[in-house]
């Protein structure tokens, strides 16, 4: 790895996958708390990119199971090719969300630039749910619940095709971990499809340092590791600002050794943040602690390591 990390962050301010509104202004709360120079104080080299720009939220029931499809299709466009631009100039992309439905822009984006340069994926899903939706199985409509299962290329045509190869990715690809909060039929599909998931019944029995090591188990030079965090992934005490709060999760030390442990591997290469909601939040403190793991994820180490 080079010792100088090129690094651009992207905004995608928008919410049009979630089914409540703020998260559209993530990106500015992250950079509020300082998210450009913790960063840089860990030896990064950062451009922050400005936000992306798409339609406005409708905020419309959904239609045939999709809600704002078509909103939810440009900002991924976008959104794909401002991380697919970033990786093909040699510098890493870190996403900052919006809502998770745009997982799959930024994911797709990745999984092409692997093509291109014959490198291996390995995706980690630090999320309360799996995201594993369909327009038949998903109770709400709401797009920010399938973009793993339009990954594996379960879901829309317009979306499903958006980094230019169907599947996007192979589920096998994916580690899963925090997972609590998975409706009847979704955890029907992720058996069916074998997506390996560390649930918190998982972390609680086995501890999350041997989960870690399971989830970046096999991975070697030639593999591109890609991390999308969303914070609800946090428990709800230590990360009240996100839409769909989830009890339960892993505590700030757990999430800490998660991103250390994911830093020691030196191979993150893009990486993204989302679904961050300052409506929701105490005075940016979800913010502070996003920052907070970002670092971690950077090498910050709390222990007394070289
Ligand atoms: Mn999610």
């Amino acid at each position: 790895m080079s010792s100088t990390q090129q690094v651009s962050l992207i905004g995608a301010p928008t919410d049009v996958g979630a089914g409540a509104r703020g998260a559209s202004m993530g990106p500015e709360a992250l950079r509020v708390a300082g998210l450009v120079q913790a960063l840089r104080n860990h030896g990064a080299d950062v451009l922050d990119r400005g936000n992306l720009q798409g339609p406005a939220n409708p905020w419309l029931d959904p239609v045939e199971g999709y809600r704002h499809l078509e909103e939810v299709t440009a900002w991924n466009q976008a959104v794909h090719d401002a991380v697919y631009g970033e990786l093909s100039g040699g510098r890493m992309p870190i996403l900052l969300g919006g809502d998770h439905c745009l997982g799959l822009g930024s994911i797709s984006a990745v999984a092409r630039h692997c093509r291109d340069t014959g490198k291996k994926l390995r995706v980690l899903w630090l999320d309360a749910h799996a995201d594993f939706n369909t327009s038949l199985l998903t109770p709400s409509g709401n797009i920010h619940g399938m973009p793993v299962a339009c990954l594996c290329g379960y879901g829309p045509k317009e979306l499903v095709e958006i980094g230019g190869h169907v599947p996007a990715i192979d589920p096998k690809w994916v580690r899963q971990i925090g997972i609590r909060s998975v409706d009847p039929g979704e955890k029907r599909f992720v058996h069916e499809v074998g997506l390996e998931v560390f649930d918190m019944r998982y972390i609680d029995e086995m501890g999350m340092r041997h989960t870690m090591e399971l989830a970046l188990a096999t991975m070697d030079a030639n593999t591109h590791l890609h991390v999308s965090f969303d914070v609800d992934f946090l428990d709800p005490d230590v990360a009240p600002g996100v839409g769909t709060t989830i009890p339960g999760g892993p505590t700030y030390r757990e999430a800490q050794l998660c991103m250390e442990m994911i830093a020691d591997t030196g191979r993150l290469a893009s990486l993204d943040v989302m679904e961050l909601n300052p409506a929701l939040d105490v005075r940016n403190k979800t913010a502070l602690v996003a920052v907070d793991l970002i670092e971690s994820l950077f090498g910050k180490s709390t222990l007394m390591r070289k």
